[in-house]
């Protein structure tokens, strides 16, 4: 059998080679030698990605290897999400979370749901390209205690103020936590667009927002 470091690296080489089938039976052999599915995505497949992600910037990948990767991850977390969200208590504090207007992506957004679904919140999920009125909106009807926005591609970064204002408009942004998060979110640019924290990763974004809440990390608002 291979070690855990061999199933991660194959799981990587599966991803590059776009081989939906090799990483279904990766998924299963991680399983049986305890591999924890987030490690497996962040890991073993997240890497490949990027290997595909940097293809595509160079020219040497096409928007259908993009297309075909971003389904196999898809399919990968939706087998795994059921085992990461496991243990969560479903009826804790409502997380609204979406991907802002002009932006599709959604695979890293619903890992994060998963994280905080584990961590014993109750996630709505309201979408992709989604407008900040939705978001606002959102929080409002679930009475939201932390609000996420995704945001993966760089020129859509900005909306997150969009949605900052919106949640200001409607009254709800002294009531919640607002972290967004997507490829390369820096902390700079989360504070430009009025939000208390940036997440890089859903490990990191669920860390953060337990550090707000108790204090170690002062909100937008008290800094
Ligand atoms: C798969 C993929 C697609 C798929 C998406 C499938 C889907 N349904 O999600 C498809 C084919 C649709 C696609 C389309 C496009 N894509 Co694309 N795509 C990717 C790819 C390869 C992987 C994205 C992914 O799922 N990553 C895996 C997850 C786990 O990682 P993640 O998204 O970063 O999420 C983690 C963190 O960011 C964070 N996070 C994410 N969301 C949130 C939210 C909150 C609240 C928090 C706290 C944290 C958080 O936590 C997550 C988990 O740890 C990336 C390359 C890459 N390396 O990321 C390019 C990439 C993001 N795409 C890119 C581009 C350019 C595009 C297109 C514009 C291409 C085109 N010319 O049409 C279109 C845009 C479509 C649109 N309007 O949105 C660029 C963006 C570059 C940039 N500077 O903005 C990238 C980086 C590729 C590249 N290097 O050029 N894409």
């Amino acid at each position: 059998m291979s070690t855990k470091t061999e199933i991660l690296e194959k799981m990587k080489d599966a991803v590059i080679d776009l081989d939906d089938e090799l990483l279904d039976k990766l998924i299963d052999e991680g399983l049986k030698v305890d591999i924890a599915p987030l490690e497996m995505i962040m890991e073993g497949m997240n890497p490949g990605l990027n290997i595909i992600g940097e293809g595509f910037d160079t020219g040497k990948r096409f928007m259908s290897d993009l297309i075909i990767a971003g389904d196999m991850l898809n399919d990968a977390t939706g087998k795994l999400r059921p085992l990461i969200e496991a243990g969560g208590k479903p009826m804790g504090e409502a997380m609204v979370i979406g991907t802002v207007e002009g932006d599709v992506h959604f695979i890293g957004k619903r890992i994060v749901g998963a994280v905080f679904t584990a961590s014993g919140y109750s996630v709505i999920d309201i979408g992709e390209n989604k407008s900040a009125k939705d978001f606002a909106d959102a929080a409002k009807k679930h009475n939201a205690k932390v609000v996420g926005a995704s945001a993966i591609l760089s020129p859509v970064k900005a909306y997150c103020g969009n949605v900052n204002k919106a949640l200001v408009d409607a009254g709800v942004r002294d009531k919640l936590i607002y972290i967004v998060g997507g490829w390369a979110f820096t902390d700079e640019q989360a504070e430009e667009y009025g939000a208390d924290a940036a997440g890089i990763s859903a490990v990191d974004a669920i860390k953060k927002v337990k550090l707000i809440k108790s204090g170690e990390i002062p909100m937008l608002k008290d800094r």
